[in-house]
């Protein structure tokens, strides 16, 4: 099993598309689980990629090339993935924040709260607090969940609980962050009510609040 999550990590990080979703098909054929695939092969290609770009030794275009792969695989990891509970426990939105255009871990996020038993309302990226405040108004979730992977967009997480609370919106709704750069300690500092370090844990958290 070993061999074969080396070869879809190694075929993710160099953006072979083609032949990363052949491998990611053999391992499911070879009774591999997706998430698995996902957390042991997918995911750590993606810090390699981001290892590859500080240092130099990969430029935006290799990146993208990555980054695109990572999202087919996930596509085509996503019926696996979202099997769950069919009764629906509450609604959330999601949302990169403004800004950030990163949406791979804001997507697993989706499809592991969706696997959840979650009703999940997807804004997409570059989200202004805005759109997130009228969100709020419209779909009245019991969550917001924002993700970021830019230090500098971060910011707009700040931002986005600011606009809810001037709308006067904020109590009605639990509010989560995560993305590579985000902490506990940043939570707290803008008052968000959680913070998760991986996708499991936002599912977690929502359950436990949930109580
Ligand atoms: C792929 C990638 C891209 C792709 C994005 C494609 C896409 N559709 O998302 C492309 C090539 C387009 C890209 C562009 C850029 N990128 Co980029 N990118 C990355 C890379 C390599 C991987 C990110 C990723 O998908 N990781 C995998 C996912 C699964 O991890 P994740 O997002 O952290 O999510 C997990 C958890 O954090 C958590 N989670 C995520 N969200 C949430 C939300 C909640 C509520 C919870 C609870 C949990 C949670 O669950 C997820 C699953 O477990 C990172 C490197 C890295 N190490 O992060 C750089 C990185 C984030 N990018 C970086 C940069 C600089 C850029 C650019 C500015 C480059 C440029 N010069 O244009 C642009 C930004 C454009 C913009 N305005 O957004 C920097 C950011 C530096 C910084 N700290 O500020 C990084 C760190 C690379 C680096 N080492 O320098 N990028």
């Amino acid at each position: 099993m070993a061999d074969i999550l080396e070869t879809i990590k190694e075929k993710c990080i160099r953006g072979k598309r083609v032949e990363l979703i052949e491998e990611v098909k053999r391992a499911l054929a070879d009774g591999i689980d997706a998430k698995t695939v996902m957390n042991d092969a997918l995911i750590p290609a993606m810090s390699v990629v981001g290892e590859k770009y500080s240092s130099g030794e990969f430029f935006l275009p290799q990146m993208m090339l990555g980054a695109r792969a990572m999202s087919e695989a996930l596509l085509m990891l996503k019926p696996y993935l979202a099997q769950g509970t069919y009764e629906k426990k509450g609604k959330a939105v999601v949302g990169t924040v403004a800004g950030d255009f990163h949406d791979i871990g804001k997507n697993i996020v989706k499809i592991m709260l969706e696997g959840g038993g979650y009703e999940v309302v997807d804004l997409g990226v570059d989200v202004s607090p805005e759109a997130f405040v009228e969100a709020v108004k419209k779909e009245a979730p019991r969550f917001i969940l924002m993700s970021a992977l830019i230090t500098l967009t971060m910011d707009s997480m700040r931002k986005t609980i600011q606009a809810l609370e001037s709308a006067g919106v904020r109590k009605q709704v639990m509010i989560g962050i995560g993305g590579a750069p985000v902490t506990q300690k940043f939570a707290d500092e803008i008052g968000a009510d959680f913070y998760g370090s991986d996708a499991h844990g936002a599912v977690e958290k929502c359950n436990q609040l949930m109580h």
